[in-house]
């Protein structure tokens, strides 16, 4: 949305505010006050005009401009009812060079997971990518998605649901009789570009099944809608975006903050890796995002694999 019709916007919320006054406000026409109110209600703002002006009486349930409206991060929001993949999109804006930009979708045809699995994609869900040029080396990144992790849980227990990070980055409903630790209730698939020295951008997509019905999803899933009743999309985008941006400008914070959600430290684990299974204690995540693994045969740092849950270390 561009400033002078969010500032309009912002003045209708703040209203009732006569036409003449906004216009001489922004410096425009009357006729361009009256063209931004119109391409708001386009947008799915209602905008009620009475004598005493135009006002701001509802917002669009979900989308671009109902996402930025209100939003306390600075990310420009692009909409698709349908993508193939929000991480396709935003990987073509980040090659354009978009920073700070968010791909949010309904539903996605060509949904990815990690090492190139489906990701069921529904309406309803929260399918979004993020475009971010952050000013470290490779090696950083993996912080960024252990704050995207981090985020998304906060947004999923604000909205009432009982949510901890599975590592790597999966954020899920635990459950003492499941192998895999849990229901999933979201996944995080980071992808990037740059040198050795430095990133040129990095594409963190997130998807978490929001007001979608777990029948429709692949694997041992879970979903807001089935966890706590309902959700408000819109809400639970924007607390995301707003905690993930608040854990980027202190990244000091961020692992200790995925300790504290994490429900695999502390769990007997099994982690299948390109080289093998590796059995044992999980004990720490590094900066890195790698698991530490207590084994028999000592510490391991697993960087990647899946991840099950066999019980908690202690046997309680
Ligand atoms: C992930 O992969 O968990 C990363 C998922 C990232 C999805 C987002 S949506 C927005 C953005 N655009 C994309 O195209 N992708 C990102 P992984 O750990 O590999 O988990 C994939 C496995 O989870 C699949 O093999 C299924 O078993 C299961 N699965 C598929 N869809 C699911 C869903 N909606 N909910 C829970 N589990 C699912």
């Amino acid at each position: 949305m561009n400033e002078t019709r969010r500032a309009v916007l912002d003045a209708l919320a703040d209203g009732p505010v006569a036409g003449p006054a906004l216009a001489d406000e922004f410096g425009i026409s009357r006729a361009a006050v009256w063209k931004h109110v119109e391409a708001l209600r386009d947008a799915g703002f209602e905008v009620e005009s009475a004598s005493d002006g135009y006002a701001l009486a509802g917002l669009p349930e979900y989308g671009a401009a109902a996402v930025e409206f209100g939003l306390d991060a600075p990310f420009d929001v692009e909409y698709h009812d349908a993508v193939a993949s929000t991480n396709d999109r935003a990987r073509e804006l980040a090659s354009e060079g978009a920073s700070d930009t968010v791909v949010l979708a309904d539903r996605q045809t060509g949904g990815r997971g990690r090492r190139g699995r489906e990701w069921s994609s529904p309406s309803g869900g929260v399918w979004l990518s993020l475009v971010l040029r952050p000013d470290v080396p490779p090696a950083r990144v993996p912080l960024v998605t252990l704050a995207a992790a981090v985020a998304v849980t906060d947004a999923a227990r604000d909205a009432g649901v009982d949510a901890a990070i599975k590592w790597p980055n999966d954020c899920i409903v635990p459950r003492r009789d499941s192998e895999r630790g849990g229901d999933k209730l979201a996944g995080v698939l980071t992808e990037m570009e740059g040198e050795a020295s430095r990133v040129s951008w990095a594409v963190v997509g997130v998807g978490v099944n929001a007001d979608v019905n777990p029948d429709e999803l692949a694997g041992d899933a879970t979903s807001v809608r089935a966890e706590a009743g309902g959700v408000d999309r819109r809400a639970f985008v924007q607390r995301f975006l707003e905690r993930f941006d608040e854990l980027r400008d202190d990244p000091d914070a961020i692992l200790g903050a995925w300790r504290e959600r994490a429900a695999t430290l502390g769990q007997r684990v099994r982690v299948d890796t390109a080289d093998g299974d590796v059995v044992g204690d999980a004990v720490d995540v590094t900066e890195h995002g790698a698991l530490v693994v207590e084994t028999d045969s000592g510490r391991e740092v697993v960087h990647a694999g899946d991840c099950q849950h066999l019980r908690p270390v202690d046997g309680a």
